[in-house]
């Protein structure tokens, strides 16, 4: 009894081992197909994923780490189109008003209040925080790296402060 128990076994084992053999080479081959594909699909999402929908946050403050007074945390934002960017009220009385563009865009957000816009045209957009537009508080916000509009950034009101800010940002994007 035990021995035939144990004929059955080995008989099992053996024609379980036998048929592995013969499919050894299309299993391996599948295998590796799986592995390939597993791989690119990591690939795909570590580098597609990221362009699809970046978020950029702004902070806009009283003072900034260098000291720096009435100030949006990132005065130029590089971004993708699709991409969204909030500002975020860190300091209370800021806001965001947007006064030149690629698409001529009217927005102008409350007081210390958070603030979304996602870009969808390419070009520069230019704003400013309405309080302080005087003081310097402006910003860029550049879509798909296209400057083509550069020269209307350029002839866009600037107050104060803002007009040499204004100046800066524009030449540090060439
Ligand atoms: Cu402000």
């Amino acid at each position: 009894m035990r021995r035939i128990v144990r004929w059955v076994g080995t008989r099992h084992v053996s024609s379980h081992y036998a048929s592995f053999a013969l499919l050894g080479n299309s299993a391996v081959i599948f295998v590796r197909n799986m592995f390939m594909k597993f791989m690119l699909g990591a690939l795909i999402a570590l580098f597609v994923t990221p362009a699809i929908a970046a978020d950029t946050t702004i902070e806009m403050l009283n003072k900034d780490a260098d000291g720096n007074k009435m100030v949006y945390s990132q005065e130029i934002a590089m971004i993708e189109s699709g991409d969204t960017v909030t500002w975020v009220p860190s300091s209370k009385g800021h806001n965001v008003e947007i006064i030149a563009s690629p698409n001529g865009m009217k927005f102008k957000s409350k007081n210390s209040k958070e603030a979304a816009i996602t870009f969808d045209t390419p070009g520069i957009y230019y704003y400013w925080c309405t309080p302080h537009k005087g003081m310097g508080m402006i910003g860029l916000v550049v879509v798909d790296g296209d400057l083509s509009n550069k020269d209307d950034i350029a002839k866009a009101k600037a107050m104060g402060k803002s007009k040499k800010k204004l100046k800066a940002l524009l030449a540090s994007l060439s």
